[in-house]
């Protein structure tokens, strides 16, 4: 038995299925999950002495690679001088004038500690200020797990196989319509059907959580003139997409400027730390300023934001270099999964955004949530065991990303090629039947 195991099995005994957020289990895939011991640029090595190249990066937030010394310095440096003191920091006010800069709609931000707390937050601003108490959500797309938007969720809502979370009354996901995603006339038929009472829409500028499913042309364009025209907010959940697509992130790579954003993971910089932002006149609506109320003990935490600020910092400073980068990097992976599906007549095929991408094990193009859970689960096991067995660390669930960054360098992708090519190779058709 390895070292992860054993630990496994005493995690299940002290924690819900052993792990503090579902598709860590490894359930989705029948295996063990690796205990990490420490992580370094692209590598990330678990406790029985074992090294991967890791394409999960925390789940987006690792763009830079795990344990970049001017984030480690700035945390250090944070903790030394007090890890938390609950009043305002000078910290604080230089990563709002960043996320200002960067963010097309923002003119005021709110700290707070993860992407669950930025969406719910946003979204009870957004019903503040229209004074309307419905949202419009979308079919496979996730926002966190408040009660409110547990409904027809992605990520671990969909590998365990349960759209609604049992625990949420019915009352309190009333008030939230759930569209198809990629199909503006699902949302135009909301908007007839509920008039003046939407306060807002809210998506996913590129659907992460079913799956990377990249908006086709015209959608998100579709979503702001709808909202425009029926008096509501259009929320951009950018807690994956922000600055990763660039350092503007989804707004800016698609030119649609969006009411609110929230964002998360890549601002903390590995630490828990998310935001929500938008117009001076929603976001003044939020507490002390106006009647929406909202708060928390532990936002702006000053570690937190030293290594956020120091994460950004870099970011800005090298963009025209850093975002080139790991586009470029992403792409020669997704023409090596090309390449492998074609050579090997796999029933799979890739979808890409940036530095996101994925495989989809179906034989049809992935643009919406049916699509993609058309995908053969079983086979996503297959290959997901064997890209391990290479040592290479993706989610382990078809729906979820692949996260490419700028400490995958030439080495780590050819490597991660050659893998690709091996793998999709032993899933071939036509060696099932030869076996
Ligand atoms: N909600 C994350 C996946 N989309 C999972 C985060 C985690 O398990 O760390």
């Amino acid at each position: 038995m390895t070292k992860s195991e054993h630990i496994f099995q005493e995690a299940c005994q002290v924690m819900p299925g052993g792990v503090n957020s579902p598709v860590r289990a490894y359930r989705a895939v029948g295996l063990t999950p690796r205990f990490i011991d420490h992580a370094k640029g692209a590598y990330i090595y678990d406790i029985d002495g074992n090294s991967y190249i890791d394409y999960v990066g925390s789940w987006g937030p690792m763009i830079l690679g795990h344990a970049r010394e001017e984030v480690v310095e700035a945390v250090c440096e944070a903790a030394r001088r007090g890890t938390s003191y609950g009043a305002p920091t000078c910290a604080e006010v230089e990563i709002a004038e960043m996320i200002n800069e960067a963010v097309s709609c923002s003119e005021m931000v709110r700290l707070v500690n993860s992407g669950t707390e930025a969406v719910m937050s946003a979204i009870r601003a957004a019903r503040g200020y229209t004074g309307r108490d419905y949202i419009v959500k979308f079919e496979g797309c996730y926002h966190g797990h408040s009660d409110g938007l547990l409904v027809k969720g992605g990520s671990g809502l969909l590998t365990e196989n349960v759209p609604d979370s049992a625990g949420v009354p019915a009352a309190f996901v009333e008030k939230t319509l759930v569209a198809k995603y990629n199909d503006a006339d699902s949302v135009s038929g909301l908007f007839d059907a509920y008039p003046g009472k939407i306060a807002a829409v809210i998506v996913e500028p590129v659907a992460a959580n079913m799956g990377i499913v990249p908006p086709k042309p015209g959608f998100l364009e579709a979503l702001r003139s709808l909202t425009k025209d029926h008096g509501a907010l259009l929320i951009f959940d950018e807690v994956i997409t922000g600055f990763r697509l660039g350092w503007g992130g989804a707004s800016q790579w698609f030119g649609v400027t969006p009411d609110m954003v929230t964002l998360g993971k890549i601002i903390g910089g590995g630490m828990p730390m998310a935001a929500y932002c938008g117009r001076k006149e929603i976001m003044s609506m939020v507490s002390p300023s106006g009647p929406v109320y909202q708060a928390g003990t532990l936002s702006g935490n000053p570690a937190a934001v030293a290594a956020g600020l120091a994460t950004l910092k870099i970011l800005r400073k090298h963009q025209d270099e850093i975002y080139p980068a790991v586009d470029h990097a992403a792409k020669a992976l997704e023409q090596a999964y090309t390449a492998a599906i074609e050579k090997y007549h796999i029933p799979a095929s890739v979808n890409r955004t940036g530095s996101l991408l994925s495989i989809f094990f179906t034989n049809r193009p992935v643009e919406s949530y049916d699509d993609a859970v058309s995908a053969d689960l079983n086979m996503f096991k297959r290959y997901f065991a064997g890209m391990l067995s290479q040592g290479i660390y993706l989610a382990p669930s078809q729906f979820e990303a692949v996260f490419v960054g700028y400490a995958h360098g030439p080495q780590e992708i050819e490597k991660t090629k050659a893998a690709i090519d091996t793998v999709l190779g032993s899933l071939a058709p036509d060696r099932d039947k030869e076996a």
